[in-house]
């Protein structure tokens, strides 16, 4: 009998539409894996309770936050990618939720109308809402995409059909031309925000946001840099967790929990508590983003000894290493330094894309890890292919290097865990 339960609200999944009876047998099932992966855990941080109360209530307590949020005629918007820029959600008062799938279990439900050979993140957001389990695309107002990969933004056609879903143009060079596009399509999220609200956005307003999202990134860039300490004081399968809840956590309270818990890691770090143990082989992860409750890799490496040290993803870094110049004034000016911060992230759909290739080596130096494992997700071309410039760089660097691409499914996990003690074991020498 397990002892964690992701709470079960039948009442507020029945008042969205959800099919109540399959949705409470994932929860079922999600609760237990959580259990598995993350309680049985030798020496976590007291802090890390917060996050475990938020995978707790993750099917009912934020959802009813989203719904108040609603019913005062603030927006709830969900989004799929980090180019999607929450602060212009936020200025006008409403909930940003960051949809991205990370489960096999909604898979089935996308392969009734998508194609099988297609990434398993964009199979496993259609399904939530094709099977109606999901309560956070429930409850959104619209979605918001974006045209980053071939799969995604033929998706977003084919979602709309659901659930209305607008899409923001990202150009795939970076000139300025390109960010004179980009530009304007952050103009055009502004309006479309501000006409669901029913009000306009004000200087001071997207200030306070610009302001809200740089503390809550610098809140993560800090945890970052106690992971990078050695030996680690945290495990990287709880560094995952948190990243992917912030994507849906309300985020002044999320950046006040992660300050709470680097507090107690910087005692860890003067006192050289040790997760796992002191001689573990320290692993960085980069690639493709692992979306909740995607643990497989971290679970496999951490299963095996090792800890995870840093994710060069956007479930990890490439969402908080950059914050906007909060000394900009002018609505003008405020979405240009906007922008300009957007577009630093490296995601893999730029060309070209030097600057992802330098990021990756940097970081691998900074965390003080031993080996890199690039990960990317099946059919996903961009992060594929440009693996093999990743593995040139790793490979003049001399940096030990292994590539994993996946999905989902449990069927690879004996194949990979074979791999990675495999490389494990070339690092212990
Ligand atoms: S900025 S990484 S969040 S697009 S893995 S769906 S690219 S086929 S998730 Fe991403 Fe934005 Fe880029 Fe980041 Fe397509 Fe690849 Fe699937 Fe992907």
């Amino acid at each position: 009998m397990s002892s964690f339960e992701i709470k079960a609200y039948p009442e507020l999944w029945q008042s969205l539409d959800m099919d109540v009876e399959r949705f409470d047998k994932m929860r079922l099932m999600m609760g237990d894996i959580y259990e598995k992966t993350y309680l049985h855990q030798q020496n976590r941080p007291a802090a890390m309770a917060y996050f475990d109360s938020m995978i707790a209530e993750i099917h009912g307590g934020r959802i009813k936050e989203l719904l108040a949020a609603k019913e005062e005629g603030r927006p709830v918007i969900g989004t799929f990618c980090v180019y999607i820029p929450e602060e212009i959600v936020l200025a006008v008062g409403g909930v940003c939720v960051g949809l991205c799938g990370g489960s096999q279990m909604s898979v089935p439900d996308a392969e009734k109308i998508l194609p099988r050979n297609i990434c398993p993140m964009v199979k496993s957001a259609y399904g939530f809402k094709a099977g109606r389990i999901c309560p956070y695309f429930q409850a959104v107002d619209f979605v918001y995409g974006e045209t980053t990969c071939d799969a995604k933004k033929k998706t977003w056609e084919i979602l709309d059909r659901l659930v209305p879903t607008y899409v923001m143009e990202i150009p795939q060079c970076k000139n300025p031309r390109d960010i004179a596009l980009w530009l304007e399509e952050v103009k055009d999220f502004k309006s479309k925000v501000e006409e669901v609200a029913g009000r306009l956005i004000s200087e001071e307003d997207l200030a306070a946001a610009v302001k809200t999202m740089n503390n809550k990134r610098k809140a993560l860039q800090r945890l970052n840099s106690l992971r990078h300490h050695n030996p680690s004081p945290i495990s990287g399968k709880d560094g995952l967790l948190i990243e992917q809840i912030a994507f849906y956590d309300e985020p002044i309270r999320f950046t006040e929990k992660v300050n709470e818990l680097c507090d107690e890691l910087d005692g860890r770090v003067n006192s050289a508590v040790a997760v796992p143990g002191k001689n573990a082989i320290r692993i960085m992860v980069a690639g493709t983003p692992m979306a909740l409750p995607n643990w497989k890799v971290h679970n496999l490496v951490e299963g095996a000894g090792a800890v995870i040290v840093n994710e060069e993803s956007c479930i990890g870094t490439r969402y908080f290493k950059d914050l906007i110049d909060e000394d900009v004034t002018g609505m003008e000016a405020m979405l240009a330094a906007l922008t300009d911060r957007y577009k630093e992230i490296d995601c893999s759909c730029f060309t070209p894309n030097d600057e992802r290739i330098s990021q990756v080596i940097k970081e691998f130096r900074d965390s003080r890890a031993q080996g890199i494992i690039n990960y990317s997700l099946q059919f996903c071309h961009t992060y594929n292919l440009e693996e093999i410039r990743i593995r040139e760089a790793c490979e003049q660097e001399g940096i030990p290097y292994m590539f994993i691409e996946s999905d989902y499914s449990p069927e690879d996990i004996g194949q990979l865990q074979t791999r990675i003690e495999a490389f494990l074991e070339q690092l212990e020498g």
